[in-house]
């Protein structure tokens, strides 16, 4: 699996943060080192990792991020999301030809894997566009070049258009263009030659096609294995051929990672595709956020992270966090983290994504209809109690009304300022401590800012029966 160091790695080194409650510099310094030295060992180019490495400190020290109640999730997060900044941050889409036939134009050196993704992208671009692709065979030089990309065509029901080896090559590409046009295709896809190094007459052939027919795509295809080499070879094609994006292929072997994480920065030119097998349907467009994904393996802890702040206020989290610590916490905060929680979707789907949690899942009862109950409960309360937990905790006959108003039991009525009172106390004595004591997994144990609810079973857990 390519990548496979690298992401142990860098998984090791998050995991040292990840849930902590309470992050300084040098915490952060540290983990850094590690990641700069895992970057490099994957052969990241200097000038990527260095970037890098500054972007995700400074971010990680800005106040926001250091004074929040998930300093460590935090993190992770930004770590990821320079990840896939530093791959494109979105997917790269193929540009065709707003009316009629669109070119694409494959190049690279000898073996990258032109002709054999000639035929996945034809396949893929003809499944998922619904294009009408025609292979044009470009490469006259290499002996059975034509017969290899014939073969891919068959296979694939691609027709091949071809005319051996003694003409011009760009005389060819013309009259397969032409040839496309009249059998009413969509797409051309051209196979070029390749060679070992970037040579004059390679170049100028190409430049040549490139002139005449205005390719809509030149791709490059480059081998991921031949790491940040790859950049001199993305650098020096791009100087003479405008090229539009890159394939790089072979991802399923054991590369390091350099060229996927070191191209986009240092070329500014787009991965769009990525070959994982020598199968002809084995093509994925190449997503940054999904790749930044597979590398950390956190996608679980960095979605967590998205929904909350997508979803919770975060000065009024602060807010009630302050009250919890001066014991002043009262239903209508506790409603108002209800409601963030509800925004973000079933408590099921929450949970699950809370990391060590899945597995424990099966045996916690939770149920959304539940807090609705809840919420029935705390509406019934007069804005006097709601604001004075202690009046309801004292008085059998305002949870009597309570109960009348509310349509619920008086028991549960009664489990609910009684588990209310619990939570409080419970959470005053968490908020009072300090979060490294409390062992790298410290989290709040209510749907605080960052919705760590799910993982305060036990006491703060809310069930009223
Ligand atoms: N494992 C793996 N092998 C690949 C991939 N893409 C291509 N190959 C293999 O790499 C070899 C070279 O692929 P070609 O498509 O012939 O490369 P080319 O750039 O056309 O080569 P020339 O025409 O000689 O310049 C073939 O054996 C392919 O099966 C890939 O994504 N993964
Ligand atoms: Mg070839």
């Amino acid at each position: 699996m390519p990548f496979e160091s690298l992401s142990e790695k860098l998984q090791m080194s998050l995991r040292r943060i990840t849930g902590r409650g309470r992050l300084n510099e040098n915490d952060i310094d540290e983990m850094m080192k590690e990641v700069r030295l895992s970057l490099l060992e994957a052969d990241v180019n200097y000038k990527v990792v260095k970037m890098f490495v500054n972007e995700v400190k400074e971010k990680a020290l800005g106040e926001k991020i250091m004074k929040s109640l998930t300093p460590g999730d935090q993190v992770v997060k930004i770590v990821h999301d320079e990840l896939k900044k530093l791959m494109g941050d979105e997917e790269a889409k193929i540009n065709y030809s707003t009316s009629g036939l669109s070119t694409i134009m494959l190049v690279g050196l000898q073996g990258g894997g032109k002709t054999t993704h000639c035929g996945k992208l034809a396949s893929y671009l003809r499944k998922k566009d619904a294009k009408r692709p025609l292979l044009i065979a470009g490469d006259i030089y290499r002996p059975a070049a034509i017969d290899q990309l014939c073969q891919v065509g068959k296979q694939l029901g691609i027709e091949v258009y071809q005319e051996g080896t003694n003409k011009k090559v760009v005389d060819i590409v013309e009259n397969g263009i032409k040839y496309a046009k009249k059998m009413n295709n969509d797409l051309v896809i051209i196979d070029t030659a390749g060679r070992l190094h970037i040579d004059e007459a390679l170049m100028n052939e190409l430049d040549q096609i490139e002139k005449k027919i205005h390719p809509n795509e030149i791709l490059l295809t480059i081998d991921a294995m031949m790491g940040q080499d790859a950049i001199n070879v993305i650098t020096t094609f791009n100087e003479k051929l405008p090229i539009t994006g890159c394939i790089l292929t072979k991802m399923d072997g054991d590369t390091r990672g350099g060229a996927a994480l070191s191209v986009r920065y240092l070329t500014n030119i787009p991965i769009k595709f990525i070959g994982v097998g020598e199968k002809l349907d084995q093509i994925e467009v190449f997503h940054p956020d999904r790749m930044a994904d597979r590398i950390l393996g956190m996608g679980d802890v960095v979605s967590l992270i998205e929904k909350a702040t997508e979803n919770i206020d975060e000065d009024e989290a602060m807010k009630i966090m302050e009250k919890i610590q001066k014991g002043t916490y009262n239903y209508n905060d506790f409603l108002k983290q209800l409601k963030w929680l509800k925004r973000m979707g079933s408590m099921k789907s929450l949970l699950s994504m809370i990391p060590g949690l899945g597995s424990k899942l099966k045996d916690l009862d939770i149920d959304d209809k539940q807090f609705t109950n809840i919420e029935v409960i705390i509406s019934s309360m007069t804005p006097k109690e709601r604001k004075n937990p202690d009046l309801v905790a004292k008085s059998p006959s305002r949870r009597n009304r309570i109960c009348k108003g509310s349509g619920r039991s008086y028991q549960e009525v009664n489990a609910l300022t009684r588990k209310f009172d619990d939570m409080k106390n419970s959470l005053k004595q968490m908020a009072g401590m300090d979060p490294e004591k409390m062992g790298p997994n410290a989290r709040p144990p209510m749907p605080t800012q960052k919705a760590r609810k799910g993982k305060g079973k036990g006491r703060g857990d809310f069930r009223i029966r």
